[in-house]
C-alpha cells in the first residue's frame, strides 16, 4: 500500500511545519520572547501527522504535554498556536492556556494536558458522548508509554472496553518517560499487550515510518468507527530532543541518538518522495513553504496584543 505522491507531499509538508515550529520555540526562548518550558516532539512528527491524516476532521483529539505536533497536524493556525504559547490574545485560548492547555472546540480539539494520564479519562467522557448521541465520530486519545503506567490508564481501558467505546487509544512510545526508559517502567516490556487483558484489540507499529503509521491507524480507526469498541494502538518512536528545556540527556548515549537521527521521519519521506518521481526542488519548495508559514507566524505573534485587566476575568465560570 502506497500513499498517492500528492498526499504523501502535503503529509511531508506538515511533518515539516511541526519541526521547523518546534526548533523556532528554541530560538524564541534563547531570544526571551517565550517563558516557562516547553515538551518538543522533534523527531515523532510521523506518529502526529500519521495518525491525524487517517482520522475525518471531526473525530475528536485528546493530546497531552507533548501535544504541539497534534496541533498542528490537525490543522491549527500556526501563528494562534504560536500567540497561545506567547500569551497573547490571538492564541486559540486568548493566551491564558499556553501549550499545556490549549483547546479548540472548533477544531474537535479537546485540550493538551499538563497531567500524565490526565487525556486519558477525558477521551473516555467524550467517547461516552459521542455513542450516546449515535455519533459516527471517535475520540483518538494520544499519551505517553510512561502514561500507561497510571491508574488512569488501566481504569480507562477497563470501562471503556465494558462500554464498548469508540475510542483510539494511541500510545507514543518513545522508549522514555521523562529520564527513565522503558525497560525500567514497564514490567512486559511493551505497551500494545496490556489491551489483552481489557480485552480489546491491541497492536504496535513501527512510529518511524509515515505511511506505516498512516495505515496501521487507518485501519484502527475503521475498526473503532464500525463499532467494535475501543483499541490500543503503540506506536513505536523516538524523541530526538530533550524531555523539555534543558534536559542534558544524561540516561542515554549520544550514539543511541545518532543512530535513530539516520531514520528520521522528516528526511526520509523527502527520499521516499523523490524515488517515487519527484523532483527535489519540488520537495524542497514544500519544505520552504512550511518554513515560511512558521517564521510569518512568529513575527505575527510576537507582535499581537496581550490581555489587559479586563481579560482576567472574562470567560470564568466562577469568580
Ligand atoms: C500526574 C503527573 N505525574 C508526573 C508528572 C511529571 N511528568 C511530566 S511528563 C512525564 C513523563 C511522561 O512520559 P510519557 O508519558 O512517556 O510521555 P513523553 O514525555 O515521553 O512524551 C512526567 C512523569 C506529571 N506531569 N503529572
Ligand atoms: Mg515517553
Amino acid at each position: 500500500m502506497q500513499i498517492p505522491n500528492e498526499q504523501l507531499l502535503e503529509m511531508y509538508q506538515r511533518m515539516v511545519l511541526i519541526r521547523t515550529f518546534e526548533e523556532t520555540l528554541g530560538e524564541l526562548f534563547a531570544k526571551g520572547a517565550l517563558g516557562g518550558t516547553s515538551h518538543l516532539c522533534i523527531g515523532e512528527e510521523a506518529s502526529a501527522v500519521g495518525v491525524i491524516s487517517a482520522a475525518r476532521d471531526t473525530d475528536w483529539l485528546i493530546s497531552n504535554h507533548r501535544g504541539h505536533g497534534h496541533l498542528l497536524a490537525r490543522g491549527l493556525e500556526p501563528r494562534r498556536v504560536m500567540g497561545e504559547l506567547m500569551g497573547k490574545l490571538t492564541g486559540y485560548c486568548r493566551g491564558r492556556g499556553g501549550s499545556q492547555h490549549l483547546s479548540a472546540m472548533d477544531r474537535h480539539f479537546l485540550g493538551t494536558n499538563g497531567i500524565t494520564g490526565g487525556g486519558i479519562p477525558i477521551a473516555a467522557g467524550a467517547a461516552f458522548a459521542l455513542k450516546y448521541q449515535h455519533k459516527d465520530e471517535i475520540a483518538i486519545c494520544f499519551f505517553g508509554d510512561g502514561a500507561s503506567n497510571q491508574g488512569t490508564f488501566h481504569e480507562t481501558l477497563n470501562m471503556a472496553s465494558l462500554w464498548k467505546l469508540p475510542i483510539l487509544f494511541l500510545c507514543e512510545n518513545n522508549l522514555y518517560g521523562m529520564s527513565t526508559p522503558i525497560a525500567h517502567s514497564c514490567a512486559s516490556g511493551s505497551i500494545a499487550p496490556r489491551a489483552a487483558a481489557y480485552n480489546m484489540h491491541g497492536s504496535a507499529c513501527d512510529g518511524l515510518d509515515l505511511e506505516t503509521v498512516y495505515f496501521t491507524a487507518q485501519a484502527a480507526i475503521e475498526r473503532v468507527r464500525a463499532g467494535n469498541g475501543p483499541e490500543l494502538l503503540e506506536v513505536m518512536t523516538y524523541r530526538q530532543c530533550g524531555h523539555s528545556k534543558n534536559d542534558p540527556r544524561v540516561y542515554r548515549t549520544r550514539e543511541e541518538e545518532a543512530e535513530m537521527a539516520k531514520r528520521d521521519s522528516i528526511a526520509c519521506t523527502a527520499a521516499l518522495l523523490v524515488q517515487r518521481g519527484l523532483a527535489p526542488e519540488a520537495v524542497e519548495a514544500a519544505a520552504n513553504a512550511a518554513r515560511a508559514t512558521i517564521a510569518a507566524a512568529a513575527e505575527e505573534a510576537m507582535n499581537a496584543p496581550t490581555g489587559g485587566l479586563q481579560d482576567a476575568t472574562s470567560d470564568l465560570f466562577a469568580n
